[in-house]
């Protein structure tokens, strides 16, 4: 077996490991982050079940730390309070970004983590099976449930030979995403492989693993070895260790080959993390803005390297820089160590420790300004500013392009040797990680006034007449669905209130065509609803009486969400997207009974006549959570 193989196989609740059919897994840990962790936990408050029955599960509060209002605040109060009640670790605003801190001081060899995070692989860098998912699935598994998935193809890509100078793990991923774009990782697992990952350390491996959620991966997975050992010893966690290696023999369903002495320093460029180029090709842009952090380049080391770059340097005159250290580890360490000063020296501005700028909480670049991130995604106006030219990067391209002010190849500026060697120990301090109560009884859960309680959706309909009120094209993200930013995050907890925001940046009159027509049908194109694990992105259309998404394709934890709040994803063929036109009214006389008992659903254009064939593909468990409007109303079923 394969190491996801073996991970997959110590946890079978369910299903044979048959790539395509459902398969269920029992999960040890969960993680929630606070932008997805309300709504994860007042759907676990709704279960009724006294307390969490993993053997781990953290409750982080990293994405709305900007408290312009009382709104953030009342939701941490509300995780704090909650964590306490239900037997959770609740991680304080200021201890670091989810992933980031969960590798450090929790992520475990041979577990499964469950995350309401797209990112939540990123703990697969130690050779545990962590994947993203949808906040309901994550209060399901704290309920003790399983995980439900389509087993996946295990792709083994092979990393031969040793980066060269000013390449980095993050270069590596861009090769991985140029090579298999945003939507090359659906339904697989990448199982990281070859003589090049001995060299490459946990931090290195996390980038790599992180950003497979850019390729629609279920995961990305690393073995566990002694650069595993090493890291979790350093975390004074050494006893967490265990071997984990594929057998000799171990067989994959696809290979891909990265020679990473061939390769040279990459670059995203604007609006997707796929639009890989090499540094070289765009070099010479002239850059306003740079940001070092987020969870997928925000480690210790990340941050010692571009402190390196920048010691004795200033930071060009026409650019803003931005560092947002990925924990509190992280942040006291490069404090300790002069780091810190050397940063502020060249010109920094020191962020908290905290998603930030990633999210479009703050730092939204001027206006037609180049932005140079290390961080995974781009899309379109998630920096906050329409029309933004977001680029993601390497943190060595990203600190000496902040000294020349124009996109710079790193091989130019740097010299002497870059390499950074993990220190022995860590910087160790929990004391912002506040265990659950001894006396759960006596916490009461405080809930503010933005706290709004969850919508239900009845049953689906036996038959159904609707209007598609939006045609989209290919590749539509969550943050295109739902968008995040300053603005609209702290009404996470409100979905009436953020359901005006529903596709509000491609379509401003979105929302009041949906109320006024009572609701109706989305039409997407390929990949539909790619990028964030944001529950939001299905419980806000839903709200607003979207019942069906009809698409080409679409991502694996935006399409559970779906079913989750009983709207029913149907994919047709390009002949049939090209031949329905936004607005035409379509109708399925046996909605319910065709979900019910076929694998395909009919409908016609009212206007034109023309009758057509959906598929739904859903599994025995699927249909029954659409026939009843929803995963909810299933589990109080139960
Ligand atoms: C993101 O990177 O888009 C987020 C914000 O972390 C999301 C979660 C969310 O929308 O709350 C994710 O990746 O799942
Ligand atoms: Fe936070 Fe950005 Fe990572 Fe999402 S991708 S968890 S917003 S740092």
């Amino acid at each position: 077996m394969n190491v996801a193989q073996k991970l997959i196989s110590s946890h079978l609740v369910s299903g044979d490991m048959k790539s395509g059919e459902e398969i269920a897994i029992s999960i040890d840990q969960t993680l929630t982050q606070d932008a997805t962790g309300t709504m994860a936990y007042l759907e676990f408050e709704a279960m009724g079940i006294p307390k969490v029955k993993t053997k781990l599960s953290v409750s982080y509060v990293d994405h709305n730390m900007l408290q312009t209002g009382f709104e953030n605040a009342d939701d941490h109060r509300f995780l704090q309070t909650i964590a306490a009640k239900y037997g959770i670790y609740f991680s304080k605003p200021g201890n670091g970004i989810c992933h980031q801190v969960h590798l450090e001081r929790f992520a475990k060899p041979g577990q499964t983590l469950l995350g309401s995070d797209s990112h939540t692989p990123n703990a697969s860098a130690v050779g545990m099976l962590a994947i993203g998912a949808g906040g309901l699935n994550v209060a399901l598994a704290m309920a003790g449930e399983p995980f439900f998935m389509v087993m996946p193809k295990i792709v083994r890509v092979i990393l031969k030979g040793k980066c060269r100078k000013g390449v980095t793990a993050k270069d590596i991923i861009l090769a991985v995403l140029m090579r298999l774009t945003v939507k090359g990782g659906v339904g697989k697992i990448i199982e990281y492989a070859g003589d090049g990952i001995k060299n490459l350390t946990v931090p290195e491996r996390a980038t790599i693993t992180n950003m497979g959620a850019e390729l629609g991966a279920t995961s990305s997975i690393f073995p566990s070895d002694e650069q595993t050992k090493a890291f979790l010893k350093a975390q004074k966690r050494g006893k967490d260790w265990t071997e984990l290696k594929p057998d000799a023999d171990a067989a994959y369903d696809e290979e891909v080959i990265i020679e990473l002495d061939k390769l040279v320093p990459l670059i995203a460029t604007p609006s997707s993390p796929d639009n890989v180029k090499r540094v070289k090709e765009i070099e010479g842009t002239p850059v306003r803005q740079v940001c070092i952090g987020s969870c997928v380049n925000s480690s210790y080391a990340d941050l010692m390297l571009a402190a390196k770059i920048l010691k004795k340097h200033k930071v060009h005159s026409d650019v803003s820089l931005a560092i947002s250290p990925g924990s509190r580890q992280a942040l006291r360490m490069i404090t300790e160590n002069g780091a810190l000063s050397d940063l502020v020296s060249a010109g920094a501005r020191v962020l908290e420790s905290s998603c930030g700028p990633c999210i479009g909480m703050g730092q939204a670049p001027a206006t037609g300004a180049v932005s140079l991130r290390t961080f995974n995604r781009n899309f379109p106006g998630r920096s906050g500013t329409a029309n933004d030219q977001v680029y993601l990067c390497s943190p060595l391209t990203a600190a000496v392009s902040a000294i020349t002010g124009k996109i710079t190849d790193p091989r130019d500026l740097i010299k002497g040797s870059l390499k950074l060697t993990l220190p022995e120990r860590f910087a160790i301090d929990d004391s912002m990680i506040i265990p659950p109560a001894k006396k759960p009884e006596k916490v009461t859960v405080e809930r503010g006034p933005n706290i709004k309680p969850l919508p239900v959706k009845g049953a689906l309909e036996s038959s159904l007449k609707a209007r598609v009120i939006l045609k989209t094209g290919d590749n539509i993200t969550t943050d295109d669905i739902m968008p995040a930013g300053a603005k609209i995050l702290p009404l996470r907890s409100n979905i009436p209130a953020i359901s005006e925001f529903v596709f509000s940046k491609v379509d401003p009159t979105f929302h009041s065509r949906a109320k006024s027509s009572g609701g109706g049908i989305i039409l997407g194109g390929i990949n539909y609803g790619q990028g964030s694990s944001r529950e939001h992105a299905a419980l806000a259309p839903m709200y607003l009486g979207i019942r069906i998404v009809l698409a080409k394709s679409f991502a694996r934890i935006h399409k559970d969400n779906l079913i989750n709040f009983g709207i029913l994803p149907l994919t047709v063929p390009s002949d049939v997207y090209d031949s329905i036109a936004q607005d035409a009214e379509l109708e399925f006389p046996s909605l319910a009974k065709e979900v019910k008992g076929s694998s395909e659903v009919t409908f016609k254009d009212v206007k034109t006549g023309t009758q057509y064939k959906a598929e739904h593909g859903l599994s025995e468990r699927q249909r029954k959570i659409v026939l009843a409007g929803g995963m909810l109303n299933c589990v109080k079923g139960k």
